[in-house]
């Protein structure tokens, strides 16, 4: 009876270590990742990295397919076909997610971040998980805050040195009332507009204006169609990397966490990407002929006033409890 038991313990054994060898938790998977802005973004880098991550902890099974360029439809559609489980992920801007979960506009308020360092200590910290569980009420997990980063102002018309200027620009704004409200506040004409059409409305002169990171003004090729940009920094906002929720589901516990834990690693590698290249589109910009210039400190003192209407306007929205919670931990950093 002694040598069966053994036997049977050894065949436990056996059986175990068959049934588990190295990469049994994964299983093959494409997931598709929709991109309204171009390959050459530091998304792609985030996105390579992400890739890499995956292979090693999932031994080449977890594999990502990204799309550029808006080619699976805009920030908003893609967003709703991950709610309907038809597609898997999408790094998308917060702001045009608002009419989803309206507490992400607290990264819409003007001149909220001072830094991206402070940006970084809100979203990875607990104010950033509480608006994933809001994302998550949605049907959305978001597997990590990455940057869209500091969003700056480019022309056709002027250089805009004071909010003055903004006077009857025609500004194309996100599909986001705390950017809409922001620009008219300045006088501007303001219009919401989904990103893939911002090119060739600034080519054809149906807008004058548009707001991105450099990043952005760089790989989507906006300096081509415009004269002027003017350094305002006058929102942070981030890219979220969402998955579907209903497809997430699905998904073995080994598989969830190394998604999260890839997307990480991504989110790093893009954010300092995006440091590096942040002063080389800059003056890849300005190359190109664009004239170049930033706000005063006292206009940029002026300008922040200027916005508070916004704040107190939009505060019900956002949820009062939301907005004060973010200025009180801004508040704490800046000690
Ligand atoms: C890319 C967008 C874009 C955003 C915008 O899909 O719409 O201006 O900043 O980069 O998310």
């Amino acid at each position: 009876r002694k040598i069966l038991k053994a036997a049977t313990a050894l065949i436990t054994v056996a059986a175990t270590l068959g049934a588990a060898p190295a990469f049994a938790e994964f299983n093959a998977r494409n997931i598709r990742v929709s991109n309204g802005i171009n390959a050459d973004h530091p998304v792609g880098n985030g996105i390579q990295a992400m890739q890499k991550c995956l292979d090693e902890k999932s031994g080449g099974k977890l594999k990502l397919t990204a799309f550029w360029g808006g080619a699976l439809g805009g920030d908003l559609q893609a967003t709703q076909a991950l709610r309907s489980g038809v597609q898997e992920a999408v790094v998308t801007s917060s702001s045009p997610l608002v009419g989803i979960v309206p507490a992400l506009g607290v990264f819409d308020l003007p001149f909220l971040f001072a830094s991206a360092d402070e940006a970084y200590k809100v979203m990875d910290g607990e104010f950033g998980d509480m608006l994933n569980k809001k994302l998550d009420d949605a049907g959305l997990v978001n597997l990590a805050y990455w940057e869209n980063g500091f969003r700056n102002l480019s022309n056709s018309k002027r250089p805009v040195t004071k909010w003055e200027d903004l006077e009857g620009m025609k500004v194309r704004v996100m599909q986001n009332n705390v950017f809409l409200d922001t620009f008219k506040n300045f006088g501007a004409n303001a219009t919401p507009m989904a990103f893939g059409e911002v090119f060739s409305a600034l080519e054809t002169k149906a807008i004058d204006a548009q707001e991105n990171p450099y990043v952005t003004i760089d790989t989507s090729k906006f300096y081509e169609v415009q004269a002027y940009v003017s350094e305002t920094k006058h929102a942070y906002t981030p890219f979220l990397f969402l998955f579907s929720k209903a497809i997430f589901n699905t998904y073995t516990a080994d598989e969830q966490k190394a998604l999260r834990d890839c997307a990480a690693v991504g989110r790093d590698v893009e954010r300092s990407v995006i440091a590096d290249l942040n002063k080389t589109s800059l003056e890849k910009i300005q190359a190109a002929g664009v004239k170049f210039n930033t706000l005063s400190p006292e206009e940029h003192k002026r300008i922040l006033e200027k916005s508070q209407v916004v704040y107190e306007k939009h505060k019900a929205d956002i949820g009062p409890d939301v907005v004060d919670s973010v200025q009180k931990i801004l508040a704490d950093l800046r000690k």
